[in-house]
C-alpha cells in the first residue's frame, strides 16, 4: 500500500517505479481511500497499541494505492525494499528513507508474512480483480 503521504507528496510514480524495477509483478492495483471504519479494520491487529487512534485517522486522511505484488520471497524482499518502519532508521536507498516523513507517515505498507499478505489482499480485492 502507498500511504496517504506517499500519494499526497507526489511520490506515487517513483515508488511504483522502484517496486517494478525490483522485480515485483503487480497482480492487482487500485487507487482508493479508506474510511475510519475500514482503516480500523485493516489495522485491527494494532487495536491495543497507543498509536492506533492516530494511525486510523491518518490512514483515512487521503487517497492510497493498494496492490497485490508477486515475487519469489516477496514478503522479505519487499520489506528490504521499503526499509525500517521509522524512516530515520531506514537504510539508504530504501523507499521509506527516500520518501517517508515520520514513523506514522511512512510512505508505504508491506505485509509482514505470507498469511497476512493473503488476508490483506482479500481485504482490498476480489478474485476477479487479480491478473
Ligand atoms: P511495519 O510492519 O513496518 O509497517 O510496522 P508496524 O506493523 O510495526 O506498524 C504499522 C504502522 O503503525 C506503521 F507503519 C506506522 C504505525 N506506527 C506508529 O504510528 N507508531 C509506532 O510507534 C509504530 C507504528
Amino acid at each position: 500500500m502507498i500511504k496517504p503521504d506517499g500519494v499526497q507528496n507526489g511520490h506515487m510514480g517513483a515508488i511504483l517505479d522502484k517496486i517494478i524495477k525490483a522485480g515485483f509483478k503487480i497482480v492487482a492495483m487500485k487507487y482508493t481511500q479508506l474510511t475510519p471504519e475500514t482503516a480500523g479494520q485493516f489495522y485491527a491487529i494494532h487495536k491495543e497499541r497507543p498509536f492506533y487512534k492516530d494511525l486510523v485517522s491518518y490512514m483515512s486522511s487521503g487517497p492510497i494505492v493498494a496492490a497485490i505484488l508477486e515475487k519469489d520471497n516477496a514478503v522479505e524482499d519487499f520489506r528490504t525494499l521499503i526499509g525500517a518502519t521509522d524512516p530515520t532508521k531506514a537504510a539508504p536507498g530504501t523507499i521509506r528513507q527516500l520518501f517517508a516523513k515520520s514513523i506514522e507517515a511512512n510512505a508505504v505498507h508491506g505485509s509482514d508474512s505470507n498469511e497476512n499478505a493473503a488476508i490483506e489482499g482479500d481485504f482490498y480485492f476480489s478474485k476477479l480483480e487479480r491478473f
